[in-house]
């Protein structure tokens, strides 16, 4: 792949309704689609999905900027790249900064395969026809409320309901929730609000049948999460801690979680993520894949990635229009009988809608 340009598409765009976490509350998302162009004339589209503020990780929409701009296109533009895969070698001269280093290869991952007439999912090796959606739910501000949310994404066809957590939120609205919907497939993430002082009450959780809690512990931690799971009968799911695959054989080895929540901006790009999918597949822990509240470039990755065999659970990938009025894609991603299908067309196999994404664009500049 010879590239010719980068371009930088910074786009604002307000959520439908506020999602509220443990940690904070969001309201729109400020970010980057990343153009990249090559000597045929073909693109690859790639999406930053830090948020505003450095509340889930340490990164925003701001040092997304920086360190593309500064060091990954440079890096990228020097010289040629034989495959998708060598892009986080290329990077590694770069520590972490793993939202920006993906949103970069996300691009020449979609470029990739566009050149090579097939679905960015074919190209990485998934083999399913669709993906289970599951829906992540923000704290509301009334237990009515939330029921009436659950209710409408159990009609919409969601396979799994996620609900957040903090203390004080928690065992009762997970009972209630329970006792509206005794079926549903539920789980709680708690995004780091708790310690190891609170294991009672991540014990009393056990009883409402949850397949998983993500992220009790600290965003940061693997040890302690380690001590939990060997008293906690529900499975632990780690979201923050895992930023590579050393760090999901750290947790594994350790025992510190029976589930992985992979997220490509996590860990660094597809190539990352598919390396820990691959070890997790050998160690038998299934996982499941994230959501960062992207908008339709970053949902499409999400959904190419959730198609590789050892994604068991419905991730956190919605429709379209559980996050925005308008995408940015064309067709909009939606949700059939709980499932979304893998689009066909060549790569992400979703087109960019110009229109769209120039409604919420402010500003724009070209790398060569
Ligand atoms: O912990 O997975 C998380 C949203 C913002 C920050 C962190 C998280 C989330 C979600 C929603 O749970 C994921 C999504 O629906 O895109
Ligand atoms: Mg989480």
């Amino acid at each position: 792949i010879y590239l010719e340009k980068v371009i930088l598409h910074r786009l604002v765009m307000e959520l439908k309704t506020p999602f509220q976490t443990s940690f904070g509350t969001f309201t729109d998302k400020d970010f980057y689609i990343i153009e990249a162009v090559d000597n045929h004339g073909s693109r690859g589209f790639g999406e930053s999905v830090a948020f505003p503020a450095p509340w889930y990780t340490e990164e925003t929409g701001h040092t997304n900027h920086y360190v593309m701009t500064d060091f990954l296109i440079p890096l990228l533009l020097e010289k040629p790249i034989n495959h998708p895969d060598d892009i986080s070698e290329r990077f590694s001269v770069v520590r972490r900064n793993n939202m920006a280093k993906a949103a970069v290869e996300g691009a020449v991952w979609d470029l990739y395969a566009k050149r090579k007439n097939i679905p960015l999912s074919k190209a990485i090796g998934g083999k399913k026809t669709k993906i289970d959606a599951g829906v992540s739910v923000g704290i509301q501000p009334t237990l009515d409320k939330l029921l009436a949310v659950i209710d409408n994404y159990v009609a919409d066809g969601y396979k799994r309901i996620k609900l957040k957590i903090k203390p004080g939120s928690d065992v009762d609205i997970v009972r209630e929730v329970r006792k509206h919907f005794p079926n549903i497939q539920m789980m709680a993430d708690a995004n780091s609000a708790y310690t190891l002082n609170d294991i009672d009450t991540l014990k009393q959780l056990a009883e409402f049948g949850l397949t998983m809690i993500e992220q009790p512990l600290g965003y940061n931690d693997i040890y302690e999460h380690s001590i939990l799971q060997h008293q906690l009968q529900t499975p632990v799911c780690l979201d923050e801690s895992i930023n590579s695959l050393a760090d999901a054989k750290a947790a594994v080895e350790l025992g510190s979680c029976r589930v992985i929540n992979l997220k490509i901006g996590r860990v660094g790009g597809i190539s990352e993520a598919k390396r820990i999918h691959d070890y997790c597949r050998q160690k038998n822990i299934p996982v499941w894949c994230g959501g960062m509240l992207e908008a339709g470039v970053g949902r499409a990755h999400n959904i190419a990635l959730a198609s590789l065999p050892h994604f068991m659970f419905p991730g956190d990938i919605s429709a379209s229009g559980r996050y925005w009025h308008q995408d940015i894609i064309k067709p909009e991603v939606t949700v059939q009988n709980g499932e979304i299908n893998l689009p066909e067309q060549p790569g992400i196999g979703y087109s960019i809608d110009w229109e769209a994404l120039e409604a919420h664009r402010i500003s724009k500049q070209v790398f060569t």
